[in-house]
C-alpha cells in the first residue's frame, strides 16, 4: 500500500538509560542509604518502590531526576541510536520520539532536546514530541517500556509494543500484547507486520 508507517519511540528506558543513570547518581549522592538493584526493580515508578523501602527515600529518589544534568547525562541504551537512525532512514517510515517530561520543568524538557541533538543530531529535533498524554498522539506503533499507557483517549491509534526493562521483565502480558526485548531484537519484523 502507499501509506506511510508512523512509529513513536519512547525515550527514558527505550533510548536513554534512565534506570542505570538514576542508580549511579542516587548511590553517589546518598552512599549511606539503602538502594534497589536493577535486578530487584519492580513497577514503573522508581519513587514508589523506594518509598516502600523507606518512606524518606521516595523524595530522595525524586531529587535525583529533578537535578540539573540528570537527563542530558543519561547514556544511550545498547543499539538504540543505531536502531532509531536506521528506522528513520527506512522508506515510507516516519519516526517520532514521544516522551513525557517530569513536571519539575527547570531542566528536563531542555535537556531532552539537548540529548536528542547530542546523540542524533540537530535535524532530529524535528521529530521530538513532548507530551504528558501519549494517547492523544496518533501513530501505528508506540515502543515504550511503561506497561500501562493511559490518557484521555481510551482508544489510541497506536499498538503499544512493550520494550523490556528491568522493572517490567517479569510481567506476563495480555494475549495480544507484543514485546521488543532489546534493540537487538527483531524490530524490523514488528514494523513489517504493520505495513500490510
Ligand atoms: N519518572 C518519574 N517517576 C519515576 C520514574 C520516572 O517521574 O518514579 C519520570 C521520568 C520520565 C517520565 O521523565 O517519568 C517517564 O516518561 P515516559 O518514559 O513514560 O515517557
Amino acid at each position: 500500500s502507499g501509506k506511510r508507517l508512523r512509529v513513536l519511540v519512547d525515550m527514558d528506558g527505550v533510548l536513554a538509560d534512565f534506570e542505570g543513570g538514576f542508580l549511579k547518581k542516587y548511590r553517589a549522592r546518598y552512599p549511606d542509604d539503602p538502594y534497589i538493584t536493577l535486578e530487584d526493580r519492580r513497577g514503573f515508578w522508581v519513587s514508589t518502590q523506594y518509598g516502600k523501602l523507606r518512606s524518606d527515600l521516595c523524595e530522595k529518589a525524586i531529587s535525583i531526576w529533578e537535578s540539573k544534568d540528570f537527563f542530558i547525562e543519561l547514556e544511550p541504551l545498547p543499539g538504540a541510536i543505531e536502531a532509531i537512525k536506521e528506522m528513520a532512514r527506512m522508506d515510507s517510515t516516519d519516526v517520532f520520539i514521544c516522551t513525557s517530561p517530569i513536571k519539575h520543568y527547570k531542566h528536563c524538557p531542555s535537556e531532552k532536546y539537548a540529548w536528542v541533538e547530542k546523540h542524533l543530531g540537530h535535524d532530529f529535533l524535528e521529530q521530538v514530541i513532548l507530551t504528558r498524554d501519549k494517547t492523544v498522539v496518533s501513530g501505528d506503533l508506540l515502543i515504550d517500556d511503561k506497561p500501562d499507557i493511559l490518557g484521555v483517549d481510551p482508544k489510541p491509534t497506536w499498538e503499544h509494543i512493550l520494550f523490556t526493562a528491568c522493572h517490567n521483565k517479569h510481567l506476563s502480558l495480555n494475549n495480544a500484547q507484543r514485546r521488543l526485548v532489546s534493540w537487538s531484537d527483531d524490530w524490523w519484523a514488528i514494523l513489517d507486520s504493520k505495513r500490510r
